[in-house]
């Protein structure tokens, strides 16, 4: 497949990993490159070291481009954008705010910038500092969400913006990545369903939760925070919204929350942990190889292309 996006990156299929912290690392990042795709390592709240420790175990296992993802309200993101320049990754997504200040390092050591946008304002104000492309994320994704769906972002930042849109937000299979290239975007974000793949190395606890997921088991937590966040349905996470409908302090409620990333998926702890996906986890129904899910997701993209 041909589209801006495959141009601008260099890669077969017009598709980026969804940068999940704690769940994308360098085996998942690579094997999605591997499969023609753009994996990506999620710099999260970790440490800008380890981001760089990982990045070099990435390259030891393709050739191919992949990126990082920064977390911006991650205590080390400015020292994880340091870190990218000067290892020269392909590209730098960003995620839960306005990467401007970082525009200039990154654009002077050659990174192609793709901010995630949650609506029109911070696309336009992106493509005005420079990005290359930008994500528009759907309320659909898992983990920290805007307020507005994928089907009515995508066609609104298309039109508001001339760089490449990719779509994010409750895209799993075939028929999603065809939806979203009739919406205008030129690629797709995917997270949800590389929980599911086999070099996707969280805990079993996890992928069973997601592959058990149906319909109605994506909920949303923190909305009285300001960073509402979507994970799989638990005693956990009903127990938090429980608690903001009791009146909960913001304080208390990430007292709760904290640490919770790492102990779903490194430690598996149903108790504790937030098991972060998007609402297309009712889609996600096997374990399979990250070149399997590519391949099969595309096969169905230009069926379905076909068609029309
Ligand atoms: O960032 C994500 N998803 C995430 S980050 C994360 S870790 C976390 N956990 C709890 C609270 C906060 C973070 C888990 N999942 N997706 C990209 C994304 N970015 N979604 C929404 C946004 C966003 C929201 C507001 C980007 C920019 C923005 O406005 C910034 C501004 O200053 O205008």
């Amino acid at each position: 497949m041909k589209t801006k996006i495959t141009e601008l990156l260099g890669i077969k299929y017009p598709l980026l990993q969804g940068g999940m912290a704690w769940v994308s690392e360098h085996n998942l990042a690579a094997a999605v490159s591997n499969a023609g795709g753009a994996g990506i390592i999620a710099g999260g709240n970790a440490p800008a070291e380890l981001i760089r420790e990982e990045i070099k175990k990435a390259r030891a296992l393709t050739d191919k481009p992949f990126g990082v993802n920064i977390m911006l309200m991650s205590p080390y993101a400015d020292d994880l954008a340091r870190v990218v320049a000067e290892e020269k990754v392909a590209f730098v997504t960003t995620g839960a705010g306005n990467p401007g200040k970082f525009m200039e390092q990154w654009k002077n050591a050659g990174i192609k910038v793709i901010p995630v946008v949650p609506g029109v304002a911070l696309a336009k104000r992106m493509e005005r500092s420079g990005a290359d492309a930008v994500i528009a994320e759907g309320t659909e994704s898992g983990g920290h969400i805007g307020e507005n769906t994928t089907m009515c972002l995508v066609p609104q930042v298309v039109d508001a913006v001339s760089i490449p849109v990719i779509a994010a937000g409750g895209i799993a299979d075939g028929r999603g990545v065809a939806a979203c290239l009739m919406l205008g975007a030129e690629g797709v974000q995917i997270g949800t369903r590389f929980l599911a793949a086999e070099e996707c190395k969280i805990h079993e606890n996890y992928k069973e939760l997601v592959l058990k997921a149906k319909d109605t088991d994506s909920i949303v937590t923190g909305r009285f925070t300001g960073h509402p966040c979507r994970g799989v349905k638990t005693k956990f996470s009903r127990g938090l919204l429980q608690a903001e409908k009791d009146g909960i302090s913001p304080e208390e409620f990430e007292n709760l929350t904290v640490g919770a990333l790492k102990k779903a998926a490194i430690d598996g702890n149903i108790a504790e942990g937030s098991f972060l996906c998007g609402a297309a986890a009712g889609m996600v129904e096997k374990i399979q190889p990250a070149e399997e899910i590519v391949k099969e997701i595309f096969e169905r993209v230009q069926e379905l292309l076909k068609a029309y």
